[in-house]
């Protein structure tokens, strides 16, 4: 098949999942383009199915916000039309889905035909597309779109509760590449951090208020009363001067390191003993997916697809949003040496069910019945 992957090139979880999709697609012998507006940060390689279209924006002194939408729409119809792709995938409804419905409806006037797959991630529904300068246009793309997938159940009932959508939404879980993501022999990280055998916590996000990382340094001095810990914060963004404050009044502010946007977070989690996750809405948690392959355990709250993923008792534990005491409880238990093998184990176990090689045959023969629905619908 001939894909085409529109997404977010950056740092954030649906553009890391488009890319590894996209990734995975062409080493099974797809051909695939990206359209994006600058070069996504893992497709850093070459490799003979892969191909990359930049979306470039004119500027014009007239335009206090650039029209990346029509500029976007613009270029899915030129790639659509010289590399006769079969299919176009977008990811993230925002502006992604009504740039796509622009880029078909001007294809079939010149007789091209491209089925379009919408993958709803998280905020694009919870957030960004409930907001009223926004939501109608969301929910008609998304509903003009030829496939709807949802990363989890949560998110696919959210988008029914939320919005007014007449078509069946398909739960393809997000995945994991465990070649990439596993426990590596880090262990002169773990000596260099915690030289006195101190137990080592990691968070990893965007730091967005909806990731409530307070909560995580609040946990980590609870867990400083009862052991030696240490905390690495990996990531940055618009709370990271909020939450630096906030450690600098700690007492203990020399255990807390903040390692920024690390590319090789894998490294990091090698030697984690810990994962927390205390986000207010989470429509999956790739984050704590990528933590548990490679065997760390996660505490985290049971909001959005997150209780889909975590086990209770199993890969960690779940807890209320901003229960920081039933958290820290928890992850008194899990960091107990004669629990926290299990739980590593656990967690990895988990972590396999969602092994890339389990979850692209689900998007492939998805791609499969939407192209087929297509033709039928041509056919008529
Ligand atoms: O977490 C973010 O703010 C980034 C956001 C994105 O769209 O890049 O992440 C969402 O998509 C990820 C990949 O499907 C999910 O794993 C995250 O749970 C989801 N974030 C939220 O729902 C807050």
């Amino acid at each position: 098949m001939k894909i085409g992957i529109v997404c977010y090139p950056t740092f954030g979880g649906s553009g890391v999942v488009a890319t590894e999709l996209g990734i995975a697609l062409a080493k099974e012998g797809h051909k695939v383009h990206f359209i994006t507006y600058s070069q996504p940060t893992r497709l850093d390689f070459f490799n003979e199915n892969l191909f990359y279209h930049e979306v470039d924006m004119m500027s014009y002194p007239l335009f206090q916000h650039a029209p990346y939408e029509t500029a976007l729409a613009s270029k899915m119809v030129d790639v659509v039309k010289y590399e006769k792709l079969d299919i176009l995938h977008v990811h993230y409804a925002i502006p992604h889905a009504s740039a796509a419905f622009i880029a078909k409806q001007i294809l079939k006037q010149q007789n091209i035909s491209i089925p379009v797959i919408t993958t709803l991630h998280g905020t694009d529904i919870t957030l960004v597309g409930r907001d009223p300068s926004f939501e109608s246009v969301v929910a008609f793309s998304i509903n003009q779109s030829d496939g709807i997938t949802a990363v989890s159940e949560d998110l696919k009932k959210d988008t029914y509760a939320h919005f007014d959508i007449g078509k069946e939404i398909k739960v393809i879980p997000n995945f994991i590449d465990l070649e990439r993501f596993r426990k590596l022999k880090k262990e002169h990280f773990k000596t260099a951090i915690c030289p006195n055998g101190e137990k080592l916590i990691v968070h990893t996000s965007n730091f967005r208020p909806v990731k409530r990382i307070e909560d995580v340094v609040n946990i980590f001095k609870n867990l400083r009363e009862n052991m030696p810990v240490k905390l690495l914060l990996v990531g940055d963004g618009p709370e990271r001067p909020k939450i630096e404050n906030l450690c600098r009044e700690c007492s203990d502010c020399d255990d807390i390191r903040f390692l920024g946007k690390l590319e090789a977070v894998e490294e990091v989690l090698s030697v984690a003993d810990l994962f927390i996750m205390p986000s207010e809405k989470e429509s999956f948690g790739l984050a704590a997916l990528e933590a548990m392959a490679c065997e760390v355990p996660v505490i985290s709250t049971n909001a959005g697809g997150l209780p889909e993923l975590n086990i209770h008792g199993f890969s960690g534990y779940l807890s209320d949003v901003g229960d920081v005491e039933s958290m820290t409880k928890y992850a008194l238990e899990i960091l107990d040496d004669k629990n926290l093998p299990t739980f590593k184990k656990n967690a990895l176990s988990r972590a396999k069910e969602f092994e890339l090689s389990k979850i692209l045959p689900l998007y492939e023969n998805y791609y499969g019945e939407v192209l087929e629905n297509n033709a039928t619908i041509l056919a008529v």
